[in-house]
């Protein structure tokens, strides 16, 4: 199996964005030469430090499948570790792109949001609670443009309705609203799974996540599980291959691996 993984509120916890409660699942999946690709709405910088941190060298996706990021050498089986250089493939559209059309719809309709890009790092820092490293990393935006959302869910309607006709699309995540190319999460997970099924045949897909811009990478995959949002709701109702983890973020994330793991549901592939 492959493991596909949103971050924020998934694999680390809403608030503090620590992953403690998985490291032991983590540990499980590395010892079984289980790859875990994070799958996330974080910047390419972002995630260059959480792979540091967590000890990863698989391959991943940024920016809510903006752009997807392959170690060099990976696929033909080279030695990599979390610093190796990657390739890094758009999937979706440049930031200055999405940056201008924002900026366009809210002068040309009034919407109340910010976005990242009127933001400073301190304004960053107070509407995620990162710290000032990562805020400031979580500005590099190359291929989205996350927005404090402050107008009517009937203006969030409209505004989307017309970043689609635009040829661009937005996502709902924890704390934003994003917009992207026409590329989202799931075809970041079939764009993966391509690679690996060219290297060593079919795999067994498995993708956690919590929010709305997780949805049609839970649906891409063979597995996918809902892990508990921090007030212990599902974004939604589990059914055909989408199961409900028992636990709120990283606690859910390692309850549904090591079910996975006790029913021999990860061999192989
Ligand atoms: C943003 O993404 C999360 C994902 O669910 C959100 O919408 O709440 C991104 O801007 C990301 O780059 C950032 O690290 C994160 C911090 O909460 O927020
Ligand atoms: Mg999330
Ligand atoms: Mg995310």
């Amino acid at each position: 199996g492959v493991v596909f993984t949103d971050l924020d509120a998934t694999l680390l916890d809403h608030h503090d964005y620590g992953w403690a409660p998985a490291a032991p699942a983590l540990a499980a999946l590395a010892a079984r030469a289980v790859p875990v690709c994070l799958v996330t709405s974080k910047t390419r910088a972002e995630v260059a430090a959480l792979r540091r941190a967590l000890d990863n060298a698989h391959p991943f996706a940024v920016e809510n499948g903006g752009a997807v990021a392959v170690p060099r050498g990976y696929f033909e089986g080279a030695p990599v570790d979390a610093d190796t250089p990657c390739d890094c493939i758009t999937l979706g559209a440049p930031y200055a792109e999405l940056r201008a059309l924002a900026v366009a719809l809210r002068a040309e309709r009034g919407y109340r949001f910010t976005g990242f890009g009127d933001m400073d790092t301190g304004e960053v820092v107070a509407a995620t609670g990162l710290d000032e490293a990562a805020a400031a990393a979580a500005r590099q935006r190359e291929a989205s443009e996350p927005l404090l959302w402050r107008d009517s869910e009937a203006a969030l309607a409209d505004f989307t309705t017309r970043v689609a006709a635009a040829g661009f699309t937005t996502r709902t995540g924890g704390r934003f609203v994003h917009m992207l190319g026409r590329a989202g999460k799931g075809d970041a997970l079939a764009w993966l799974r391509a690679r690996f099924a060219a290297r060593q045949g079919p795999i067994l897909a498995i993708a956690l996540g919590d929010s709305a811009n997780d949805a049609d990478m839970l649906a891409a995959a063979d597995i996918g599980y809902w892990v508990a949002r921090p007030d212990g709701s599902y974004h939604a109702p589990a059914g055909g291959a989408i199961r409900h983890a028992p636990g709120v973020g990283p606690d859910g994330w390692a309850a549904a691996i090591r079910a996975l793991i006790d029913n021999d549901e990860l061999q192989e592939r």
